[in-house]
């Protein structure tokens, strides 16, 4: 369904099993060294979602090659296999025009727990303009889609579930957009996970 210019939302795109091998490499990549972590922004406030990044890693409001808000370790490199599935993705939903960018080089892993929230943003810290692909594995949230104006209306409240593809693109890759609520216990049982976790693939243009 696109429910604006660009975006794109395919619900249960990933099957139960890729679900799960996606849950399990981003455990992985959350221990330490450059594993998840509280991000502050400039303004004294911190972020309720805690969050780990491969290829760069984002702080607020850049990128680096070490977690320079951290502990300083290097950032874990972003794999091959996910470059092939923001391809895939974005060529499902967009069309083979629209995926053929730059390689996706950049992954923002977000994980909620039950009262974790994420205010409305922009995302403009990326160089290049290709689409950003957004994975949800675990409880449904309240997803927010906004303008391109503003924070405030009009917006469009969209449940993301485990499993749903999201791909941001043309006009909407400047969007404002936040994730106001996330629906506790709602998560696929056989997942074994508390809370949502989120993936978003970039690419850096850098
Ligand atoms: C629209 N993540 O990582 S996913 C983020 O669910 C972020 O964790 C939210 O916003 C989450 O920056 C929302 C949907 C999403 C992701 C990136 C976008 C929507 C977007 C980039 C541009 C426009
Ligand atoms: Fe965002």
């Amino acid at each position: 369904t696109e429910i604006a210019p660009g975006a794109v939302h395919l619900p249960d795109w990933l099957d139960a099993d890729r679900q799960r091998q996606l849950l399990e490499a981003c455990r992985v990549w959350a221990r330490p060294p450059a594993g998840l972590r509280t991000v502050r922004t400039p303004g004294g406030g911190t972020m309720t979602s805690r969050q780990v990044c491969l290829g760069w890693h984002w702080y607020p409001y850049g990128y680096a090659r070490t977690v320079v808000d951290g502990d300083g370790s290097p950032v874990k490199p972003f794999p091959a296999w996910l470059a092939d599935l923001g391809r895939d993705a974005v060529t499902e939903a967009l069309g083979p025009d629209a995926a053929a960018t730059a390689p996706y080089d950049i992954a923002l892993i977000n994980f909620y727990d039950a009262d974790a929230r994420m205010g409305m943003h922009r995302d403009s810290d990326e160089k290049s303009d290709a689409p950003v692909v957004s994975l949800s594995v675990g409880d449904t949230c309240v997803f927010r889609f906004g303008n391109t104006e503003s924070r405030a209306r009009p917006y469009t409240d969209v449940e993301l579930r485990s499993g749903d593809l999201f791909v941001f693109g043309g006009a909407s890759r400047l969007a404002y957009h936040g994730v106001p609520r996330v629906h506790a216990g709602t998560a696929p049982s056989e997942l074994g996970l508390t809370g949502r976790l989120n993936v978003t693939l970039r690419v850096s243009g850098f």
